[in-house]
């Protein structure tokens, strides 16, 4: 399996409880590989400082929630020269029209125009599938927003190994059903996303307890004061208790009965979550007073994927004709 994550801003608490916590459990089961996808990052305006510190402060995000780099692959994509190899091939294989047609391009590109936006905007879902089609995954757990990437991942496979002959393992995605979509605490109809600007809307996993508690005190709650799950007339609500019921691990229904109040709610949430966070950010502190083996660890998890993504693109420029050095 592999999974990516981008560094375009501090962790969330969205993508810890939609996505990071299942990569510990998963990273088990099978062989995983989990890049730090900084070609993905800049796709979007970031600094370039903040994309280097970013990058190693997620890696350690990623070690500190569990991930073993002795038992998974960590690295960062940009490393590895076979994922934008293997981009082009596959831009020669994907359609102009299909890509234009990608909702994300389409929500993107909107703003400035499809003039303004990057050609990189355009191209971002071939390079997510080069990232998956790499290392012959067979599963690719992602949120519910990813869904139509990874569409386009298997009909790229599935063209090329028809035009070709059988090159790509073609793989399926694995939405979490109890992943849970994290919203933004300021405006609960919207995710809470890592490059958002909505600091009072986001706890980060690395925020200071007395922060979290604040953000979460201050949430956006709903009109009618009961507490009730129901995301479509009580979004604020909803959201909370979907927090508390994944760091707790009850039911949101469950929690639902036992709450009258929204003042309640909101002080065990953040108790519960600062809880949740605390070992998390003791192991990053860990690790950020040890900067050389963190390195070490990408070094390695490099090393490592390298040598499985070299063979899979020498297959694929071999079977469109490239002649082999
Ligand atoms: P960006 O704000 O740059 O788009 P992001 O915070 O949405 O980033 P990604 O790096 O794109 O995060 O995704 C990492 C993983 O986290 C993905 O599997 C994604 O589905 C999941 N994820 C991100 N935000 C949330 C959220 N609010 N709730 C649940 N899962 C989330
Ligand atoms: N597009 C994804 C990040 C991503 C990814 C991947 C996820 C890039 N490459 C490969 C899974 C597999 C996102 O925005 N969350």
């Amino acid at each position: 399996m592999l999974s990516g994550l981008k560094p375009t801003g501090h962790a969330t608490l969205g993508n810890l409880l939609g996505a990071l916590r299942f990569w510990a459990e998963d990273q088990h089961d099978a062989d995983a590989l989990f890049p730090i996808v900084d070609l993905h990052a800049l796709t979007v305006d970031v600094d370039p400082d903040a994309l280097r510190s970013l990058t190693l402060e997620l890696t350690m995000v990623l070690m500190a929630v569990g991930l073993d780099p002795d038992v998974c692959t960590l690295f960062v994509q940009s490393h590895v020269p076979q994922h934008p190899r293997l981009t082009w091939l596959l831009e020669c294989t994907a359609s102009f029209g299909e890509l234009r047609r990608m909702t994300q391009f389409k929500d993107k590109s909107a703003k400035g125009g499809e003039g303004e936006a990057r050609a990189g905007l355009l191209t971002y879902p071939v390079l997510m599938a080069a990232d998956i089609l790499l290392y012959d995954v067979d599963r690719v757990p992602v949120g519910d927003d990813q869904r139509q990437h990874l569409e386009l991942t298997r009909d790229l496979a599935m063209r090329f190994n028809h035009r070709y002959g059988d090159t790509f393992v073609v793989p399926e995605a694995s939405i979490p059903k109890v992943g849970a979509r994290i919203m933004d605490l300021q405006d609960p109809t919207g995710k809470m996303g890592k490059s958002h600007d909505s600091p009072q809307g986001t706890v980060y996993v690395l925020d200071d307890p007395k922060d979290i508690e604040r953000k979460i005190k201050r949430a956006v709650t709903d009109t009618g004061g009961d507490v009730r799950y129901d995301v479509q007339a009580k979004p604020g609500v909803s959201n909370l208790l979907t927090i508390l019921g994944a760091v707790t691990g009850t039911p949101v229904e469950d929690l639902a009965a036992s709450y009258t109040q929204y003042g309640p709610l909101k002080a065990d949430t953040a108790e519960a979550v600062v809880a949740y966070l605390r070992p998390v950010q003791d192991r990053y502190a860990a690790l950020a007073a040890d900067p050389a083996y963190v390195h070490t660890v990408l070094d390695k998890g490099a090393a490592k994927a390298e040598g499985m993504a070299a063979d899979t693109y020498a297959r694929a420029a071999a079977a469109m004709g490239l002649l082999p050095r």
